[in-house]
This record gives structure tokens, C-alpha cells and sequence, in this order.
């Protein structure tokens, strides 16, 4: 703290070398460093080439947890709040072309009760550093996580691009519409591209049309066909000003009566969630993870995942969208009016500033994501309080608000409430809840948890007369741990776990997928509850497999 005052956006006094993207808390040894609370600099120079000149150029950060301010050449060039989507800023003014820049980012990882996820910041007495108290249970990890790329644009710049598809009998009908700044193209020249070949094409001076094509190929698990769509903005002389190229997929998405349908097709989700979670990068963008990680799940003959709790990069949306995985895409709204401490909303009160936040945190999510295929399903919360009087106006303005952004997907949230005391399950499209009966209660007794895994999820069902899946439900598993009869925290317990909650789930015909939690071990805050983070992981944080990973690949590779 006291950055700004003694002007570190023009140089830091002791800079020490830190790596990008990463979290700074695997890389320090020093335990203050590595659970440090507050604003940490990051700063570097950089060279903008001579022939950038005339170019409008722009600052593009993927990550940065939790906010971020940005300065270039010592000047602010802007700020943001939101630790997983991305935040762009023109920085053309700010920049010498031909020359040395520089570039300060000051980062800083408080926690509120108007952020999301809240959190609270806690200032023991004495000489001691801050705490953080948080309603979710990863570690806190804080730095520059994605890439920051430096790009240049013409005059004319498109901003945004929506695609939708309609497909029907023999034709597909592909709706468009761009945003842009800048200088006004003279036209914009449209294309749809099959690999190497143009399927359709279009120019027009309007910012938004329709294209029809046929016959065409629909996107699907086992079949996830991509199009590029290309636009170009022209000027009178047929010169391109700037163009973007996006992939997309044909597909549809529908919940009638107890069933999920892809492509009017029912379809039962299997899968397991997942954290940015690893090794020395801690939640920094590590591609060679996120392919291991989808590929363990198609090895694991799973079909989907859920993008707990916060939004991933963007680089594993678009995996999924070429692996043809299905994805509920979840904003960071997790522990929310959590354990009764937060409120965010209470009878009558809805904060505010909270659900603002939220709200514009949940159209950052879906202006970033609106075009990949592989999102089938949008999760605005993991386990509010539902069950809290102050909870349905506050979801009700959260689901409408997902609503008019998109009209197509299915809106849901992760619930945790018992199914008897739930008061929000009527605004969503389909239930999904996570459970952790012979975990955390009936501990050790599978038997019992069968019981009221299947009492609870009927009742679910009866209340609301909706489908319903199974968003987590694992069981802690130290790696290499065996017991004979099956015990708690052991490989043997883990599978015995969910072979149980399988049989469950295969008596009900209202159920419409199971992800396990969690794909791997991950790293949490310290507690009793935890040995060295959370390990619920079907593999291990090394990406190994316990027993149940075979489990699960047995069961899924023949569950249809
Ligand atoms: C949950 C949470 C998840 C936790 C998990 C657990 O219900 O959604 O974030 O990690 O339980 O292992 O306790």
C-alpha cells in the first residue's frame, strides 16, 4: 500500500522478478508473501514496433485477481473489478510507437461484501497481518493469471460479435450482429467458412443480418463441427480496416418436461468440476494443463464439466468447443449470504451494490462467452442461501437479468439448501444441487447416505416438477490410502462412494447428470478439514489416477 503516493506507476524501489501469468503465492517461500493480503506491483517495460504508427492499439489483460489498476507510461490508463474475465483498454494515446514503454499494474486480492465472490477482511490485534474470512473453499490465489496482449487495430475496430443459430430441416438460418468504434466501415463483408470452403457470404452496410445455409452440420459431443464466421469492415475502396474471425457450432439446447435436450435429443451429463488449480503456477494460465485436463475427462468417457466456481480461461472454452464437451458456464458468484455472516440479502434487503456486481460480472461472462457451442447451460450462483427469505427477490433479478442477455441457453444455480427449505428452485430451469450425504454428515455410512440422497432428490423433484442433476458430490481421498472394509479418506471409501450415489441416481428417471467433485485435488485454505488442500480429486493434483478414476471411466464409458 502507499503505491500510488510515492508514484511506483513510473518505477518500482526493489522490484524482485515475477513471473506472467502465475499466482505470486506458489512462487515466495515466505508464508506472509504467500498468504499476502493487499495490493502487490507488478511493473515492465515494453516496445511498441515503428509501424504500429497511425494504429489505434489496446491493453488486453485475460485475469487478474482480484481488481486491477493499469498505468502506462505513468499515466492511468484504467481499472477493473473481477478476478476471471477480461478487461481491454485503448491504449493509443498513452503510447510512444518506435520506443521503449512502460507499464505498472497495481493488483490487489480485498475481498468485500460487494465483491464477487464476497469475502471479509479481518485485522486481528497487534503485529499481525490482515485475515481473510471467505465463504469458499480454494485458496485465494492472487496475481496476473492470463495472458496480457498488446494489439493493434485499424480506424475502424469491431468490438463485439453475436452469433446465433436456428437450424431447421435442410437449412440453418445463422443471425449476426457486431459492435464496433471508430470510423464507419463502407461495408462489412460477411463469410461462414466449413474448413477451407465458403458455405455462405454476404456484404451489406448494416451492423447485424442473416445468412441461411444448407445442408449443414450440427455440433455435438462425438461430432463438434466448428464454422469460422469471418467479418471484414471495408472502406469505399474494398481496403480492410479491421476483421475478426470466431468458430461457432450448430446446436440446440432445451429442457422439456424431465429431460435436457441437445439437438431435440435427450442427453444425460457426465463429468466432474474442476479448478484452475496446479503446481507452482497456483490458478495462472498453464495450456498444457487445461489439455490434460480435458483429456483425463474424455478418458474418463465423461461428456461435460462445470466451470466451478468461477469463469475459466478463455483458452478452455474453446477446447471444449473443439473436443465436444458440454459445459454449465458458472459466473463467481460462490458463498453467497454464506453461513448466515453476509448480507447480501436478508428480508426485504437486497444489497445493492452486491447484486450490481454481480449482474455486471454476469454479462461480462456472457459477452465472452455467448458464441462457444460447448456452453449449454449457465449457472449464476454456487450454493447461496437459498433457503433465505431475502434470496428469491435477490435471484429473482439475477435469473431475469441472464435471461434477456440469452434467450437460448438454460438458466440454472448450484443449490446447497435442503431440498424441503429451498425457496428459489422455482426461478430455473432445471435443479442442480450438490450433496455430500456420507461425507460431511452420516460420515462413514454409505447405507444412510443412500437414503437421503434419494429422499432429497425426490423431493426436489416433487416441489418443483423439474429435472434435476447432481452438480458435485465426492468424498475426501488421500492417494495410496487403502482400508479394508472401506474407511473414510481411503481409495477403497472413495469408489464404495460413488458406486452408492450411481445406483441412486440410475432408480430416478428425473435425473439429468452427475459431475463428480472434483476432477483433481486442489488447494484450499488450511483447516482441519483439509490435508493440504481439498483432496475430493478423482485424480491427483499431479494428474494421476486414484481408483476411482478407473470407477468412473468402468461406469461412464457405458452409461449412454
Ligand atoms: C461444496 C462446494 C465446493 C467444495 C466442496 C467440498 O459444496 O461447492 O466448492 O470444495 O463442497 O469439498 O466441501
Amino acid at each position: 500500500e502507499g503505491g500510488e503516493e510515492r508514484g511506483w506507476f513510473r518505477g518500482l524501489p526493489d522490484p524482485e522478478p515475477m513471473a506472467v501469468p502465475a499466482s505470486f503465492n506458489e512462487l515466495v517461500a515466505r508464508p506472509e508473501l504467500r498468504d499476502f493480503l493487499g495490493s502487490v506491483w507488478y511493473f515492465r517495460r515494453f516496445f511498441v514496433p515503428a509501424s504500429w504508427a497511425g494504429k489505434r492499439i489496446w491493453l488486453r489483460f485475460g485475469a487478474v485477481n482480484y481488481r486491477a489498476t493499469v498505468w502506462v507510461n505513468g499515466r492511468k490508463l484504467t481499472e477493473w473489478e473481477g478476478g476471471h474475465l477480461p478487461f481491454a483498454a485503448e491504449a493509443t494515446s498513452f503510447l510512444r510507437v518506435g520506443e521503449e514503454n512502460t507499464l505498472a499494474v497495481k493488483v490487489n486480492n480485498l475481498l468485500d461484501w460487494a465483491t464477487i465472490p464476497p469475502g471479509r477482511v479481518i485485522r486481528p490485534p497487534g503485529d499481525v497481518g490482515p485475515l481473510l474470512e471467505q465463504y469458499f473453499d480454494f485458496f485465494h490465489y492472487a496475481g496476473i493469471h492470463r495472458s496480457v496482449h498488446l494489439y493493434a487495430t485499424g480506424p475502424a475496430t469491431l468490438r463485439d460479435l453475436t452469433i446465433r443459430t436456428r437450424p431447421a430441416a435442410g437449412k440453418v438460418l445463422v443471425s449476426w450482429s457486431l459492435e464496433r468504434d471508430g470510423e464507419e466501415p463502407h461495408r462489412r463483408r460477411i463469410r461462414i467458412l466449413d474448413h477451407e470452403k465458403v458455405v455462405a457470404e454476404a456484404e451489406t452496410a448494416e451492423d447485424r443480418g442473416e445468412l441461411a445455409f444448407g445442408p449443414y452440420r450440427l455440433w455435438a459431443p462425438g461430432h463438434p463441427h466448428l464454422y469460422r464466421f469471418r467479418v471484414d469492415l471495408l472502406d469505399g475502396e474494398g481496403r480492410m480496416l479491421d476483421s475478426y474471425t470466431e468458430d461457432f457450432g450448430i446446436r440446440t439446447v432445451a429442457v422439456e418436461g424431465d429431460r435436457l435436450l441437445l439437438n431435440g435429443e435427450p442427453v444425460y451429463l457426465k463429468g466432474c468440476c474442476r479448478h484452475e488449480d496446479f503446481h507452482l503456477v497456483g490458478r495462472g494460465l498453464l495450456l498444457p494443463l487445461i489439455q490434460k485436463d480435458l483429456n483425463l475427462l474424455r478418458w474418463l468417457g465423461a461428456n461435460s464439466f462445470r466451470t466451478s466456481h468461477y469463469p475459466y480461461a478463455e483458452e478452455t472454452m474453446m477446447l471444449a468447443d473443439r473436443l465436444g464437451l458440454l459445459v454449465i458456464d458458472e459466473c463467481p458468484a460462490v458463498g453467497l449470504n454464506a453461513w448466515g455472516a453476509f448480507p447480501v440479502f436478508v428480508p426485504d434487503r437486497v444489497d445493492e451494490k452486491t447484486l450490481a456486481t454481480h449482474l455486471r460480472l454476469m454479462e461480462a461472462l456472457y459477452r465472452r462467452d455467448k458464441n462457444h457451442p460447448s456452453v449449454i447451460a449457465w449457472s449464476v450462483a454456487n450454493e447461496p442461501a437459498s433457503e433465505e427469505e431475502g434470496a428469491v427477490e435477490y435471484f429473482a433479478r439475477v435469473v431475469a437479468a441472464m435471461r434477456a442477455l440469452d434467450p437460448t441457453r438454460p438458466v440454472t444455480f448450484v443449490a446447497s439448501a435442503p431440498a424441503d427449505r429451498d425457496r428459489c428452485g422455482h426461478l430455473v430451469d432445471f435443479i442442480a444441487v450438490n450433496r455430500y450425504f456420507g461425507w460431511y454428515t452420516e460420515e462413514g455410512r454409505l447405507d444412510l447416505a443412500a437414503e437421503r440422497l434419494r429422499d432429497d432428490l425426490r423431493c426436489w423433484h416433487r416441489r418443483y416438477g423439474k429435472p434435476v442433476m447432481l452438480t458435485e458430490f465426492g468424498a475426501d481421498t488421500v492417494a495410496g490410502l487403502h482400508t479394508l472394509p472401506p474407511q473414510m479418506f481411503s481409495e477403497e471409501y472413495q469408489v464404495e462412494f460413488l458406486r452408492t450415489y450411481a445406483r441412486v441416481l440410475d432408480e430416478l428417471d428425473f435425473i439429468i447428470g452427475e459431475h463428480v467433485w472434483n476432477l483433481a485435488d486442489f488447494m484450499t485454505n488450511q483447516g482441519i478439514r483439509r490435508v493440504v488442500g481439498n483432496r475430493k480429486g478423482v485424480f491427483t493434483r499431479e494428474r494421476q489416477p486414484k481408483m476411482a478414476a478407473h470407477y468412473l471411466r468402468e461406469r461412464w464409458t457405458r452409461r449412454k
